[in-house]
């Protein structure tokens, strides 16, 4: 039984669907590095540059408006969220990731397709620039491989 972090599934394949990708911009140095690591991720499983959209939001509070909006169209296989929530001197962190949580999920219930909470809620930078492509892993990358996952397990029901 693993512990964290999936193996690398190389059977994932992206097919010939459109993918959207939201990104908060409060923490950018983060978020954009689990941008790309979810970008590269969906190339590396089979996505053409066009089959993915990138969307940017002010916070990590703003994404699971866009996404909802976004899975409502119907033209998405997946829509992966990511951001940073850092703890600071106040409790804003805990309103907002309980809301993003919350809200995400309502998304993907919704309107029936994955939808991904790649959020770091982390205490401070560090804990933070690990899980962004440091000594932790790159959970726009996990992130990314979920969607996959989740993806496939749809397509599979949907064929049966
Ligand atoms: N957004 C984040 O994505 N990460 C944060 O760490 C973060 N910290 C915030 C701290 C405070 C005190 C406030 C008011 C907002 C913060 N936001 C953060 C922004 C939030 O997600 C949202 O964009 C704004 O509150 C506007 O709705």
């Amino acid at each position: 039984m693993g512990k964290g972090a999936p193996e690398i599934q190389e059977s994932l394949t992206a097919g010939d669907g459109q993918y959207a990708v939201v990104v908060a911009r409060w923490n950018d140095a983060i978020t954009f590095k689990l941008r790309d690591g979810a970008v590269e991720t969906l190339k590396r499983h089979g996505a053409a540059h066009e089959q993915i959209e990138v969307y940017y939001v002010p916070g990590s509070f703003e994404l699971p408006m866009l996404a909802d909006k976004l899975a409502a169209t119907g033209r998405y296989e997946a829509v992966i969220c990511l951001g940073a929530v850092i703890q600071g001197e106040t409790m804003h962190h805990e309103y907002i990731n309980h809301a993003v949580a919350h809200g995400i999920m309502n998304a993907a219930c919704d309107h029936g397709i994955p939808v991904m909470f790649g959020v770091l809620t982390c205490m401070n930078d560090k804990q933070a620039m690990d899980r962004a492509g440091g000594l932790v892993g790159n959970k726009g990358v996990e992130a990314a491989q979920a969607a996959l996952e989740m993806v496939g397990v749809y397509r599979s029901l949907a064929e049966s």
